[in-house]
């Protein structure tokens, strides 16, 4: 009888056996080429959901890649990339060290957002019992607060989103939830808002939940990171265009203003 060996890799996502290597199914030709109707929602839908999607997911999706493909130069991650490719380094080594800074304050807030805001709203918390159980946690709430954002200088990115689902969602009962959380710490403090990465987290929640996924299914998204991989994605258009920018313009390198540090050294203790 025929023996099968036990394969050291599985994939369920592509195939590149055939003549044309399919994505979840579909041959590259009917993804990539013009007027078949697939943007790169339909590519994200498909390598990272193994599902197509309906147009207003995938039009989420790609409003999301949009709003998030930059922010500025100040920003922790385009600020590394600056300062790596100054520091004479190519493209993809500059490139990492911005996606390295994605993490719980700055863009990667996404997942914890929606993990935690589900959590609150699964277990039938209040909006300030739920703030009172992240103070209890020791925890900054994922998704809310802003650097420079505030009430009085709100984020449009943000306005966009949500009124990108109140036009196509067909019901974004989560981040109703969180917009009565804001209320409470915008009553706080001024710059306690919804944040762009929250409202991203908990907007894909309510995605998933209008597309028919269990609740077990969903949690596994967050748990996976997918919901980071998103600000990933569209975050590197704008990191690349930094770091072309600093090569374009052939600035020195950087080095960081000593005024600008406190030194406070003292000599080490002789043991
Ligand atoms: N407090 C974002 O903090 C920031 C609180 C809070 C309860 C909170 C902070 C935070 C959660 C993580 C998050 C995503 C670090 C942000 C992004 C992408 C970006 C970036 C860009 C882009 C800002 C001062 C006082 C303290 C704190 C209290 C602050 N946040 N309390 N829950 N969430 N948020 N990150 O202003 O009593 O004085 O000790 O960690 O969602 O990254 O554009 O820049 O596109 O690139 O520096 O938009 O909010 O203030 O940390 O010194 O706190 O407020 O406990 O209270 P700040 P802190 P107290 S979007």
């Amino acid at each position: 009888p025929k023996v099968r060996r036990a394969k050291q890799f599985i994939c369920t996502i592509s195939d590149d056996r055939g003549e044309e290597a399919t994505y979840a199914g579909h041959p590259i030709s009917s993804v990539a080429t013009p007027d078949t109707g697939f943007g790169i929602g339909d590519v994200i839908s498909l390598l990272w959901f193994k599902k197509r999607y309906p147009k207003w997911a995938t039009d989420y999706i790609e409003t999301v890649m949009k709003t998030v493909a930059d922010h500025g130069p100040a920003v922790s991650g385009a600020h590394n990339c600056k300062v790596t490719a100054r520091a004479g380094k190519d493209v993809i080594s500059s490139l990492v060290t911005g996606l390295l800074t994605i993490g719980p304050r700055f863009g990667g807030a996404i997942d914890d957002a929606a993990r935690y805001f589900k959590y609150a709203n699964d277990n039938g918390m209040s909006p300030s019992e739920f703030i009172s159980y992240m103070k209890k946690e020791g925890k900054p709430i994922s998704g809310i607060g802003h650097r420079i954002k505030s009430v009085r200088n709100p984020d449009l990115r943000v306005s966009g989103l949500k009124k990108f689902a109140a036009e196509n969602f067909p019901a974004t009962p989560l981040l109703d939830f969180a917009l009565e959380v804001e209320k409470l710490t915008t009553s706080k403090k001024d710059n306690l808002i919804l944040n762009v990465d929250g409202t991203i987290g908990i907007l894909m929640v309510d995605m998933w939940r209008a597309l028919g996924y269990s609740e077990e299914e969903i949690d596994g998204f967050i748990d996976a990171g997918a919901l980071n991989a998103f600000f990933v994605v569209g975050r590197s258009i704008g990191f690349i265009g930094h770091i072309l920018d600093e090569k374009r313009l052939g600035m020195p390198m950087y080095r960081h203003p000593m005024d600008d540090i406190l030194y406070n050294v003292e000599k080490a203790e002789e043991l």
